[in-house]
């Protein structure tokens, strides 16, 4: 890892330092987690200084001096390890001031302001850094004291001594200074971004489940941060492949390290459904227990996914649910004969391939089983989107798909939610607010610009940058290649707002990384196809242009390895990331350690995964 600041570092001449000689910053390779004793009831595993000076009551001049002096020596014997811009994704604006760093003492608080928001966010941020420091970091109101980490609500942003500005929505400010750190923002959610940045500036150990011997050091000087575009996402496929809510929830935490801020689920497919619907009950009752391969399958009962919703809601994350229509439906189909074109029901499908099923356009029955299923999904998601899917309906076409889609569309207006579909669904007139989901791998595409200009908002997807089921090398245990392979490289190297032809930057809602889960079978076989991309995705949606580049990013992904390791978290090791050595002097244990390469995929019958891209 170099010294170099990243793009849009504003590194600010210092007073002479006094511990100048001693190496900084991010080429100190961080070090393992160093597992300490289990602290004593009561005890912190790592005291403070203050903790290891004598202090009595006959000599409490002398005690004190002997305190501020100890403290000034720690504070010069600690230095950080990280440099205030290794954070991904890369903020804003940063302003080191190197002789400033803080060191977190044993007996610091959380401050928070009043909000009860803003002290949920406090409360989350003790219960962040409680686990590996082992201490107690009571969370209680501001006024902020010495030594304290302290949250702030305020109505305008901080500018200088005097001078103040308007918020930009989801912005935090960060201050750190030797006697503390601040964050600032205009809301809970700036907030919690701030904090999600203030965990990246802590020690690596900070990752660690159990209290580790540490100095909980935070790089000096002031972070200012923004994001670029409002709807920053993944996309979980549960249906091909069923994850429960705890693995939801996780990946839940690993969008919000990187502050995206939403979590569309794929609910529906071919292969099952995961969602009950109390006016349409076979659906799980039928289709709930199936998957590809024949698997166990499952679904979500009302109080799991409102657990899921609460949890995501928690950290800032909003639940984008997906009914896919009017194809992609076989498992609808088995549950109720009805909805199929020729009132049979098909057999179970646990397949891959695509575009075979559809609801009856033609038929009343059809819109009224619309109707209830997006009701009732509607009812339970507090988010704004519904997402209609539309895309692979081979078998509707021309007006009898476009006029299915105009239907649902309507739907979902009188539901007051926002339509959200894969830009196949482009043709269909616009209904407010419309956003189409492109998915494409040629960024000519005139029907979508088209449907931009009657007013429709874009989330970009792009199959062969975005999609995080493509293999990222050819001997890649998981995955798909029909958009080719993603490496870390690919996923990185392509601007969201210029991507599209005809598309003006200002259409641009933001962009989503979506995970087809056919061959994906476990958390970790998740986590190995999300880490290192999504991270890549994350600043492409997260940082301005001018801040980021690949030379900065690849280092600062580099330092993210070691925490993901010391979180348990499975990730690609990706041979062009620069990963720092152990302590044990080989390589990060991503795949040999922690990720055991499952079984080879079995290629479902008439589907050529190997067959070249030709949508
Ligand atoms: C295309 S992308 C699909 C999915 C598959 C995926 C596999 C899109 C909207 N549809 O049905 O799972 O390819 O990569």
């Amino acid at each position: 890892m170099s010294l170099t600041p990243p793009a849009g570092v504003t590194p600010v001449p210092e007073q002479p330092d006094p511990a100048a000689d001693v190496p900084t910053t991010a080429d100190l390779t961080p070090s393992e987690p160093t597992p300490a004793a289990e602290p004593a009831a009561g005890e912190p595993a790592t005291p403070g200084l203050a903790a290891s000076v004598l202090v009595t009551a006959e000599e409490p001049a002398a005690a004190v001096l002997a305190g501020s002096a100890a403290e000034a020596a720690d504070r010069l014997l600690t230095r950080p390890t990280i440099g205030l811009g290794d954070v991904v994704p890369v903020p804003a604006s940063v302003t080191p001031r190197p002789a400033a760093h803080f060191v977190l003492p044993a007996d610091a608080a959380v401050r928070v302001s009043a909000d009860p928001a803003a002290r949920d966010v406090a409360a989350q941020l003790a219960e962040l850094l409680r686990p590996a420091t082992g201490l107690p970091l009571p969370v209680t109101d501001l006024p902020a004291a010495p030594g304290a980490l302290v949250l702030t609500l305020a109505a305008t942003a901080p500018r200088g001594s005097t001078a103040v500005r308007e918020w930009a929505e989801e912005e935090y400010r960060l201050d750190v200074d030797v006697d503390g750190v601040r964050i600032t923002a205009g809301t809970a959610n700036g907030l919690f971004h701030g904090v999600q940045t203030l965990r990246q500036l802590l020690p690596t150990a900070v990752e660690s489940r159990t209290p580790v011997a540490e100095r909980w050091v935070v790089p000096g000087g002031t972070i200012v941060d923004r994001p670029r575009f409002p709807y920053r996402g993944a996309m979980l496929d549960v249906a091909r492949h069923f994850f429960t809510v705890d693995d939801v929830c996780r990946v839940i935490d690993h969008l919000a390290r990187y502050k995206l801020n939403h979590l569309h689920l794929h609910l529906t497919d071919d292969q099952g459904w995961r969602i009950a619907v109390d006016s349409w009950p076979r659906l799980t009752a039928v289709d709930g227990s199936t998957g590809v391969g024949g698997g166990p399958g499952g679904w979500y009962t009302a109080a799991d996914y409102r657990r899921i919703v609460g949890y995501a809601a928690r950290r800032h994350v909003t639940v984008v649910p997906e009914v896919d229509l009017p194809g992609h439906t076989n498992a609808a189909l088995v549950a109720y004969p009805e909805l199929a074109p020729d009132k049979v029901a098909p057999p179970p499908y646990t397949g891959t391939e695509v575009g075979f099923s559809y609801v009856d356009p033609t038929d009343e029955r059809t819109y009224d089983f619309v109707a209830d299923v997006l009701g009732e999904v509607a009812a339970l998601t507090p988010g704004p989107w519904l997402h209609i899917g539309g895309d692979e309906a081979y078998k509707v076409k021309g007006v009898a798909y476009t006029g299915f889609v105009e239907r649902v569309q309507r739907i979902v207006a009188g539901l007051g939610r926002t339509v959200v579909g894969w830009h196949q669904i482009a043709p269909a007139g616009q209904v407010h607010g419309r956003v189409l989901q492109w998915w494409g791998t040629n960024g000519d595409d005139p029907t979508v610009a088209e449907a931009v200009r009657r007013g429709a908002r874009l989330i970009l997807s792009p199959g062969n940058h975005a999609y995080l089921d493509m293999k990222y090398a050819p001997d890649t245990p998981l995955g798909h290649d029909w958009a080719g392979l993603i490496d870390v490289h690919r996923a990185y190297h392509w601007d969201p707002a210029t991507h599209l032809a005809d598309v003006p930057a200002e259409a641009v809602l933001g962009v989503e990384a979506p995970l087809w889960t056919e061959s994906v079978t476990s958390l970790a076989e998740i986590e190995f196809l999300i880490f290192p991309r999504l991270p890549a995705l994350a600043e492409l949606a997260w940082s301005a242009p001018s801040t980021r580049s690949w030379t900065g990013f690849r280092e600062r992904l580099a330092g993210q390895g070691p925490r993901w390791h010391a979180a348990g978290i499975t990730f690609h090791p990706s041979p062009e990331i620069p990963w720092p050595a152990t302590s044990a002097g080989g390589h990060l244990p991503g795949t040999a350690g922690t990720y055991r390469n499952p079984a080879p995929s079995q290629p479902a019958p008439g589907r050529d995964l190997t067959a070249p891209d030709t949508r």
